[in-house]
């Protein structure tokens, strides 16, 4: 059955010039890309996003890493879609925890800036498609 999820291109990987080299990865993997916006988040929206990061050490940092600059926001539609771009993007720790072949083990050093944002769960999806695409 077909799904859809939130998927970003974060600000580092913009400045990178990594966007292409994304998208083309979500579209060998035979997903479909049913949305596609480069915009700079505002605060409300970043802190709504990682809302459930509130009040960990790196929250502050990464609301003020993820508005510093054009990101690119996606909806990725697909059967498994949600764990198959998790599978894409790799473990969070671009080192320690992601393998060659996703995009944060073959492009990411440090975790902060580990290139894209996938949502985790359904209920995750569901909650971040409406935060960045309400209209949709
Ligand atoms: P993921 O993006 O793999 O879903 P997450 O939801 O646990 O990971 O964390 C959200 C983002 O927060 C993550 O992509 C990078 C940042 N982050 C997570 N853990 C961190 C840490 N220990 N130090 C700095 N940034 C961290
Ligand atoms: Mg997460």
């Amino acid at each position: 059955m077909s799904e859809r999820t939130l998927v970003l291109v974060k600000p580092d990987g913009v400045e990178r010039g990594l966007v292409g080299e994304v998208i083309a990865r979500i579209e060998r993997k035979g997903l479909k890309l049913a949305a596609l916006e480069l915009r700079t988040a505002d605060r409300a929206t970043a802190e709504q996003h990682y809302a459930e990061h509130d009040g960990k050490s790196f929250y502050n940092d990464l609301v003020d890493f993820i508005t510093g600059g054009p990101l690119v926001a996606l909806v990725v539609e697909g059967v498994r879609a949600i764990p198959a771009f998790r599978q894409l993007a790799g473990g969070t720790d671009p080192v320690e925890k992601a393998t060659p072949g996703t995009i944060r083990g073959d492009f990411g050093l440090e975790v902060q800036y580990n290139l894209v944002h996938g949502s985790d769960s359904a209920e995750s999806a569901e909650r971040e498609i409406k935060i960045w695409f309400p209209n949709l």
